[in-house]
């Protein structure tokens, strides 16, 4: 096989969450659960702290992504920095990020910038969080703001990370910031909310500009019935019918573009009528974290999402706990591989953000999962390291494409 060649202006390069790597996220509703339950029964193992300083590094961060041929970024923008008190902006926060984003601006790298990755202002907590029913009025408030006074540098805009996956992991699993009062009814009103909060969001950026390109991220796994048998197939429709499909169908039209995080292989039997963390696959090769990889699902969700809602796709995470870095190549050549045929038969995808630039805060499991491409050593003032598959990375960024040595390698025929 030869050179696998993707579509000229392809976007590549890593993502990244505020909370994850800034540090000191005090405002934010992440940060008063640390405080609170850190290494307790209900809590994070750890606390976020410092994360990587990434609020006072980012120079240095951007400039290793830029040496490995990143030509684009994916980063979020801190709420509870913005707005740390209800209807309170912090000025200084705001050309903070002016600083951030035009210095990925000055090295030539496009902008995706995620208004909400997870965390909220501590002020909402008290409110319900999503629950509340003006929350998507604030959401709204808040994107306008940054529209109006950052949007000349983003090229992007992500209104919500993983809507679903954050209800469920909060409200189902109480796994993130857990209530003993959390009933379903919380579940639903939180689902609610983000639908309306996107819906507001991108109105109030299109407000602003109508040429702004607004979109969603959504965790999306690679789903397929156990058996070939009707109830199976069914239950497998069920499942994406529950897990993103219904979130679609209430947000489709106000997004231009669609975002999908792919990690997950999950076989659906015929019981499995919810998210039932024992399907989701875990034998075979895996990471770090006991997750399978699984390479040819992100052919399979890309094929079918194109079909389905026909928005432009960009991947906008996909990547591995793996501290040694013996998996990273190779997943990573092999899911190029699947995404370029896909991309090969006609499907739209005109991105790829690997997670993640570096080695961050887990959300309730703090530093021990390595996801990056640089290695960031915890006892050597956050030094920054890059990790050797970040190099094979690097080449296809520049190369636009796989080289047919690594196609060999990974026996990719
Ligand atoms: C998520 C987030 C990231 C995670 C990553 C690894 O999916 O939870 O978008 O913040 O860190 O997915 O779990």
């Amino acid at each position: 096989m030869s050179f696998l060649k993707f579509p000229d202006n392809f976007y590549w390069g890593a993502a990244t969450a505020a909370h994850q790597i800034e540090g000191n996220n005090v405002h934010s509703d992440w940060w008063v659960w640390e405080t609170e339950f850190a290494g307790k029964d209900g809590g994070p193992k750890e606390r976020s702290g410092i994360a990587c300083d990434s609020y006072n590094r980012y120079e240095e961060d951007f400039t290793l992504a830029k040496s490995l041929n990143h030509n684009a970024h994916r980063m979020s923008i801190e709420w509870a920095r913005i707005e740390p008190q209800e209807g309170i902006i912090d000025e200084r926060e705001i050309e903070h990020y002016r600083k951030v984003l035009k210095s990925l601006k000055s090295k030539g790298m496009s902008t995706f910038v995620t208004l909400w990755h997870f965390s909220l202002p501590h002020w909402l907590r008290d409110k319900k969080g999503w629950g509340n029913l003006l929350t998507p009025m604030y959401f709204a408030r808040y994107s306008k703001l940054v529209a109006e006074r950052l949007g000349e540098h983003i090229d992007f805009f992500i209104t919500l990370n993983e809507p679903q996956a954050y209800v469920a992991l909060r409200h189902l699993v109480k796994l993130w910031i857990p209530s003993m009062k959390t009933t379903f009814l919380d579940f639903l009103d939180g689902w609610v909310g983000l639908i309306r909060g996107h819906n507001a969001s991108y109105k109030a950026i299109k407000e602003v500009n109508p040429s702004y390109q607004v979109g969603i991220v959504e965790n999306i796994m690679y789903m397929e019935p156990k058996r070939n048998t009707l109830w199976n197939k069914f239950m497998c429709d069920w499942r994406k019918f529950i897990q993103f499909r219904l979130f679609f169908a209430f947000t489709l039209k106000n997004s231009d573009f669609l975002g999908v995080n792919y990690y997950f292989h999950d076989v659906i039997g015929p019981g499995d009528y919810f998210i039932n963390m024992s399907s989701i696959e875990t034998t075979g090769e895996v990471s770090d974290w006991g997750w399978q990889i699984y390479p040819e699902g992100i052919y399979h969700i890309v094929k079918e999402l194109c079909c389905y809602y026909d928005k432009p796709i960009f991947i906008t995470e996909n990547g591995l706990a793996d501290a040694k870095d013996e998996k990273r190549e190779s997943f990573i050549v092999r899911h190029l591989y699947y995404l370029q045929k896909a991309i090969s038969e006609g499907v739209c995808v005109n991105g790829y953000f690997h997670w993640t630039l570096m080695d961050n805060f887990e959300w309730a499991e703090g530093y021990i999962r390595k996801f990056g491409l640089i290695e960031i050593d915890r006892e050597n003032n956050l030094e920054r390291k890059i990790r050797p598959s970040a190099y094979t990375y690097a080449r296809i960024c520049k190369e636009n494409g796989i080289g047919e040595d690594l196609l060999k390698e990974f026996n990719l025929e």
